[in-house]
């Protein structure tokens, strides 16, 4: 629906190679609604949380040592498909199967350092936006939808 939302971060890879504002003009460029943003330092406790599903993986570890290791900003972009939609927009897990012209298929090579996390369903997008905007989302009304939608 178009105003599905999906949680998108720029990891801190991402934040450290001065990629904030190329990752955020795609969302903003394609259409979407920016409706939060914030820079924050994560605790690994807070990490853990977000890749709960991935607890038991080798590479847990090594993710929230990542993810711990610096700032990341954190987004909520609304949109028509905005879940199916971002994850297109940033690549395979894998920055080396990501098609050029994809946020990791242009900026990544390791998949341990591929700058940009996507929700993967509209479920845990709700999820994820409530863990890191327990504060809540912004509202406002954006007058240029009418030029983005039918
Ligand atoms: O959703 P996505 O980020 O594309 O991949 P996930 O399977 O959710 O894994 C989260 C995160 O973990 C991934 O972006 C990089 C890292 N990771 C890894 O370091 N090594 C793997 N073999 C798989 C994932
Ligand atoms: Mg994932």
């Amino acid at each position: 629906s178009v105003s599905e939302r999906t949680y998108i971060m720029v990891k801190p890879d991402g934040v450290q190679r001065g990629l904030v504002g190329n990752i955020l003009g795609r969302f903003e460029q394609r259409g979407f609604k920016l409706i939060a943003l914030k820079l924050v330092h994560a605790t690994p406790e807070h990490l853990e949380q977000h890749y709960i599903d991935l607890k038991g993986k080798s590479f847990f570890p090594g993710l929230i040592k990542y993810m711990a290791s610096g700032p990341v900003v954190a987004m909520v972009w609304e949109g028509l498909d905005a879940v199916k939609t971002g994850r297109s927009m940033l690549g395979a897990t894998n920055p080396l199967a990501s098609a050029p012209g994809t946020i990791r298929g242009d900026f990544a090579l390791a998949v341990g350092r591929n700058i940009c996390h996507g929700s993967d369903s509209v479920d845990n997008a709700e999820k994820e936006i409530k863990l890191w905007f327990p504060e809540g989302v912004v509202q406002y009304t954006n007058d240029n939808s009418k030029w983005i939608f039918e």
